[in-house]
Formats: structure tokens, sequence, C-alpha cells
């Protein structure tokens, strides 16, 4: 009582002023620091001679807001198992002697990495996908040149499409649903990326070898 009957006006208002300007306003924050770095597949399964694959790298803050424009560092764990063609955030990758190593990408000192085995077995002629809220269960799969890949929607309310990046050959999309199966078959090696549209980061990939 007495102290505040102390406190002179002056002091009062700039406690108002500090409180009203924490309040930041309707800008969102700006991007704060590289706090992790993840690549759009963190496995992969490679047969030399066959086309490179190309692996991508995204930097997010502590807030998960994805980072543009930051410097991108490639490496390997392992010497001579694949080659490595660095392009900006992404990197072209081929297959050059048996064995696993880890594609590193290095963003102001953290990392994410991807293992990549090369191997000389056959791959599969169809495989199957479970289409969950919200991921494709498994996100990367392998197949042989002119295999079929099966997506199945497990039982939910939720509608999920399945709709194909920049592959190395056009492939229809599969437009939403919540139920049931749909299938494609590639005639065509490469990687083909897609994703579920409703989704933010519900992606998957088909490799075909
Ligand atoms: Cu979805």
């Amino acid at each position: 009582m007495r102290l505040a009957n102390f406190l002179p006006p002056f002091v009062l208002a700039l406690l108002v002023a500090c409180g009203g300007g924490g309040g930041g306003g309707t800008n969102p924050p700006p991007p704060g620091p590289v706090n992790s770095v993840t690549l759009d597949r963190s496995t992969a399964t490679m047969r030399i001679g066959e086309p490179a694959a190309t692996f991508t790298a995204t930097a997010r803050d502590a807030n998960n807001t994805t980072l543009s424009g930051k410097t991108v560092t490639w490496s390997v764990s392992q010497a001579g198992i694949v080659n490595i063609t660095p392009n900006g955030a992404s990197v072209s990758v081929t297959a050059a002697a048996l064995g696993t190593t880890d594609l590193i990408a290095t963003v102001e000192q953290k990392t994410g990495k991807a293992t990549i085995t090369v191997t000389n077995q056959s791959f599969p002629g169809s495989a199957s996908v479970t289409v969950n809220n919200n991921l494709f269960d498994p996100n990367n799969v392998d197949i042989a040149l002119n295999g079929t890949v099966t997506w199945t929607w497990a039982s939910s309310p939720t509608d999920h499409n399945v709709t194909f990046g920049s592959g190395p050959a056009t492939v229809s999309n599969i437009s939403q649903r919540s139920s049931g199966s749909d299938s494609r078959t590639f005639s065509v090696a490469g990687t083909y990326p897609y994703q579920c549209t409703l989704h933010p980061g519900m992606n998957g990939t088909v490799v075909v070898h």
C-alpha cells in the first residue's frame, strides 16, 4: 500500500508499455536457427547400374517451420558405396559398390541422414502400402521393373489421395477416398515421389528398379 503510493506515474506507464509490446501483434515470429534436418527418405535400396536417385533435405526451426535458402553440405559415412552429385538442397546418388552407407545432409551443424544399401538382390514384382491417418505405411517401397503397388485404405472416416509428383514417367493419381484399394503398375525405372495433397507431410515414394 505504502510502496504503491510511492511508485511515480511514469514507472506504471513503462510497465504497461512493455506488456503491450510483448504481445507481438499479428505477425508470426521470425524463423529461428536450424533445429532439425530430415531427408525425404530415411532408407533406400539401390542396385549398381540403375538410374540415379534423388534425395532432398529439409531444414526446420524449433517451431517445425521449413527454412529455405540454407546451405546444405552432403557427405557419406562410408566412401565408395555410392557416388553423389550435390545440387543445393538435393543430391543425385548412384550405386558404386555393394555395401551400406549413410547419406548425410548437414545444415548449420545439424544433420539428417538416409541409410542406403547397395545390393545385387532382385526386387519383388509387387508391394503393398497401407493408407493410414496421416501416413503411408511403409512410406517407401522398392519393386522390380513392371511391378505393381497396391494402396489399401485403413478403415477410417478420413479421405486421403495418392498424388504423384515428379517421376520418370506419368502415373495417374488415385483420387481421395476413405476405404478400399487401388493399384498402379510402373514400367519405367526410377523414383516416384507421391503425397496425399489433403495432409501436408503425408508423403511416400515408389522406387522402380
Ligand atoms: Cu491424407
